[in-house]
């Protein structure tokens, strides 16, 4: 189960997510959400704040319309114990894919924000989920 709430924006607006635009299949002639009724369109990052289960590993899991190769996505996991992780993620094309990452859990970390930082343009994004691995 998801420690994200609202992972594909399917509540209709981004809340808890702080920021960017929830948008249906009229918001773009060539891509409809990549599931459900709704996807969140961005050009500023955007973050949510977990609480953790004990556990040293964790999966996540996005879909992403990037439209071209030069829209990158930034991903950091900030945790209560310090040393962020972070990757960035070159867009591909304009049709969705699914990403997926393995993030190692600092010991006695029990909180973290997921930030996503889209740059050079929008990207839409859905059905994030973050997943406990062990
Ligand atoms: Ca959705």
């Amino acid at each position: 189960m998801s420690l994200l709430v609202n992972g594909g924006f399917e509540s209709g607006s981004p809340s808890p997510w702080t920021g960017g635009s929830v948008v249906g299949a009229s918001d773009a002639s060539w891509i409809s959400p990549y599931e459900g009724e709704w996807m969140l369109r961005s050009g500023q990052p955007f973050s949510q704040q977990v609480t953790l289960p004990a556990g040293t590993k964790m999966g996540l899991s996005y879909a992403a319309n990037s439209y071209d190769k030069h829209r990158v996505t930034r991903l950091r996991v900030d945790f209560d114990t310090g040393d962020p992780w972070i990757v960035d993620v070159a867009g591909i094309d304009d049709q969705w894919h699914v990403f997926q990452h393995e993030i190692p859990v600092p010991s006695g970390a029990t909180t973290a924000t997921l930030t996503v930082s889209p740059s050079n343009g929008y990207v839409r994004y859905d059905a994030f989920t973050l997943t406990p691995l062990s």
